[in-house]
């Protein structure tokens, strides 16, 4: 029997181990893992290379409306392109409802969008934004049972928010259905009351972004978030954690039993707010929320990230060009409040983070495969991705761990910048192949728009409630209410 792919001699790392062998690709999965393979019809040889799992970026923001009207600056095909160029051969991105629009018409949209444009393979968070009735009791319940098994929610930016009823309602309906809920946490309240007073007094530079984004304010709604994951026994993911005490927070209740989960981003563990100011409006290409922070918070970051408080690493992939059709859209003199929120990150992440923790041996190779594929894939139920082994997608990354590449703009998405440009990182992602082709070889890739393929996915353990309700949420047991 002759395999159709065989990549020879290569390190192969998992999440939990680290070993020499050959890996053999059947069709679009992986057929064999051992020490001596027999032929394939193609060769690839992995010596001195690393053969891991291709990335998983379940938080990115591609082709979206942001809420502010302004359409982000990559198509499924350019954003994904770009992944795969880092490694990366997975993304979950959003379909972002906006107030007025119908939840299951926006999911068919954006199926449209990926099927014309993605490389790689996608899957969707259900963004919901206008938790009306029909959200609530029947769109979302039906798409969360399709298979679109997370929903996230803002609990601020006045186009998107929720209250916190609605929160609730959200919250219910996806325990019902199963589905994991993520949560961009930060009080609305602190952010609007901050940033209105900086506008005022005439601190509209970039750099004040940061300033009207207090780290207390992301504490404030980690804990109300976590009080009503509790209420309700729904299991939640905070988004992109920025702070060390919204880290400890995290842990807190972790360890008293509650069930979240929590992800940082490269960014937060590689910038400060320092970046933010730099002359003119050029900080605006560093304006994210929340914004970067200290130096301490980065290394609680990695502490938490070494601890398990932390158990996914995204990109928060969310592209805008730094002119008019971007972070300059509000004309000659916006201020930062009007200047539009993200950074490019899916072609870095797994460069980044691979320098960061392998090359400079923070953590070791199998973590990093863990945080940034392997965990990911399986809170996010993503079945066959983040791991290699036998019957899994043959999504494979072959790096260079000695290839020595100094950040340029370069980068394949179409953001026009690189925020990270100038920085050296060691090792890089050389080969990658998605479902068993080859896709990216050389500095070059090869893989048809629309090849990538939507990632539908069962009730896993995660969207899971732990079964130990809070005695005021079950009143019909207490009280003989039904309430729900
Ligand atoms: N913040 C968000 O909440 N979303 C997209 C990007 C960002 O910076
Ligand atoms: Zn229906
Ligand atoms: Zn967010
Ligand atoms: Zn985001």
């Amino acid at each position: 029997m002759l395999y159709d792919t065989v990549i020879r001699n290569g390190v192969i790392a998992t999440a939990t181990d680290v070993f020499k062998a050959d890996l053999a690709i059947t069709g679009e999965t992986i057929a064999a893992i051992g020490a001596t393979l027999p032929p394939g019809r193609r060769e690839i040889d992995a010596t001195n290379r690393l053969v891991l799992p291709g990335g998983v970026d379940v938080h990115c923001h591609i082709e979206q409306l942001s809420g502010g009207g302004l359409m982000n600056a990559d198509s499924f095909e350019s954003a994904t392109r770009s992944a795969a160029f880092g490694g990366t051969t997975s993304v979950i991105s959003f379909a972002a409802q906006h107030r007025g629009a119908r939840l299951s018409t926006v999911v068919e949209d954006y199926a449209a969008l990926a099927r014309r444009g993605a490389v790689i393979d996608y899957g969707f968070h259900l963004m919901v934004a206008n938790p009306d009735q029909q959200t609530v009791e029947h769109d979302l319940p039906a798409l969360i049972e399709a298979g679109h098994r997370s929903v996230k929610v803002f609990m601020t930016y006045d186009a998107v928010q929720v209250s916190d009823q609605q929160l609730l309602d959200v919250m219910l309906a996806a325990r019902g259905a199963g589905a994991l809920v993520c949560v961009h946490a930060e009080n609305h309240g602190v952010l609007k009351w901050m940033s209105e007073r900086l506008v005022a007094r005439g601190y509209v530079l970039p750099k004040f972004h940061a300033v009207s984004h207090p780290r207390a304010a992301e504490v404030e709604a980690f804990h109300r978030l976590i009080a009503f994951s509790e209420l309700l026994d729904q299991p939640i993911m905070i988004f992109h954690v920025s702070t060390a005490e919204g880290a400890a927070v995290i842990r807190d209740a972790r360890g008293r039993g509650v069930k979240i989960f929590a992800e940082t981003c490269p960014h937060y563990l590689l910038m400060t707010a320092q970046d933010l100011d730099r002359p003119g409006l050029e900080g605006a290409k560093w304006i994210c929320s929340p914004p970067q922070r200290t130096a301490a918070d980065q290394e609680a970051l990695w502490r938490a990230l070494a601890l398990g408080d932390l158990q996914v690493l995204s990109s928060d992939h969310a592209p805008y060009r730094f002119d008019s059709s971007g972070k300059l859209s509000a004309g000659d003199n916006p201020t930062f409040k009007q200047m539009a929120n993200g950074m490019p990150g899916l072609e870095l992440r797994q460069p980044l983070l691979f320098d960061a923790m392998v090359s400079q041996g923070r953590m070791g190779l199998s973590k990093f495969v863990e945080l940034t594929a392997t965990a990911p894939a399986r809170i996010y139920d993503l079945p066959g991705k983040g791991s290699l082994a036998i019957g899994a997608d043959a999504d494979v990354a072959i790096w260079n761990p000695e290839r020595r590449v100094t950040l340029a703009n370069d980068l394949h998405d179409n953001a026009g910048y690189n925020p990270f440009e100038g920085r050296t990182v060691t090792g890089w992602p050389e080969t990658v192949l998605r479902r068993g082709e080859v896709i990216v070889a050389e500095g070059v890739i090869n893989a048809a728009p629309g090849s990538g393929r939507l990632l539908l996915r069962p009730a896993g353990e995660a969207t899971r409630p732990t079964g130990r309700l809070s005695a005021e949420f079950d009143p019909a047991r207490n009280f003989g209410a039904d309430l729900y």
